[in-house]
């Protein structure tokens, strides 16, 4: 999966694609690259950030799902918000990834059972002004997979199916780099196997990657520097059965991906790295 974060302040590439047309020029390179999906989003979840309107979120991503959505691309809508999803969905997208995993807007639920399609449920414990103070656990592995399973269970009674969701324990949101929680969470990914369901990993570029790679003085690697330690991450993620990576340079994810399943598969099975069709029944 390839981010194209279509907003000003984004952490990771925050107004590089803020424009619709450079948007679309991005999302298609993205996918030439090898991606096998597109994420489009129109929000960005930095920690500290203040929410957009429902209105700006609409003017940014409506346009550039149409379009890359017009041109054959898989494409993801990154967005908290039902009517946003609702929109994507109509313009084209095939999967809904929520952040918040249907906490922040009610009416996500319905509107997933409702379309069909495929859905990130990511572990979330609050907006990005309010998710650090949260990052508080006694046991990070055992409270993110418990707290997955009761959204799960929530979504479900609501009408969607099991067969639409995808899980995502939700790296660096209320997770500290200086208390661990996104190591150990990697470190178990496993643990999140007897949900049943597929593993979404979105480490790319972040900051518990920066201050993995400290320099002598202590100081965080800046993320622009971080993107050979994303590849390292995606190579351990998919050899340990995650379904997807979300990154921001596609083509040596893509690549690390395709080497994991190749190695996985002893060579029995060489296009076991490319992507398959999102949507229900097709995860
Ligand atoms: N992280 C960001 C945005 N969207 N979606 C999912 N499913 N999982 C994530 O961890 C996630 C996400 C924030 O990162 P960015 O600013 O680099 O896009």
């Amino acid at each position: 999966m390839g981010v194209v974060n279509v907003t000003p302040d984004s952490f990771s590439d925050g107004g590089s694609w803020f424009d619709t047309g450079k948007a679309v020029e991005h999302g298609l390179h993205l996918a030439d690259q090898g991606a096998d999906i597109v994420d489009v989003g129109g929000e960005s979840t930095r920690p500290g950030a203040q929410r957009v309107s429902l209105e700006e979120e609409l003017r940014r991503i409506e346009p550039v799902v149409r379009e890359l959505a017009r041109q054959g691309v898989a494409v993801s809508v990154d967005t908290m918000r039902a009517e946003v999803a609702d929109r994507a969905v109509a313009a084209g997208a095939r999967l809904v990834n929520d952040v918040s995993g249907g906490l922040a807007d009610p009416a996500m639920a319905r509107l997933v059972a409702s379309t069909g399609v495929a859905y990130v449920l990511m572990h979330w414990r609050g907006h990005s002004h309010r998710m650090e103070d949260r990052a508080v656990y006694a046991d990070v592995v055992q409270e993110v997979h418990d707290e997955l399973r009761d959204r799960m269970a929530a979504l479900v009674d609501a009408g969607v199916d099991p067969a639409q969701i995808v899980l995502d324990p939700g790296l660096g949101f209320s997770k500290r780099p200086e208390q661990a929680h996104n190591w150990a969470l990697l470190a178990h990914l496993d643990r999140f196997a007897d949900l049943g369901r597929p593993v979404l990993v979105a480490g790319s570029r972040k900051r518990f990657l920066g201050r993995l790679l400290s320099d002598a003085e202590d100081r965080p690697r800046d993320f622009t520097a971080c993107d050979d330690a994303t590849v390292a991450l995606t190579t351990l993620a998919a050899d340990r059965g995650a379904w997807c990576v979300r990154v921001h340079d596609v083509r040596p994810n893509a690549d690390a991906v395709r080497v994991a399943a190749a190695w996985r598969s002893g060579g029995a099975d060489l296009d076991a790295g490319r992507g398959e069709l999102v949507g229900r029944g097709g995860l």
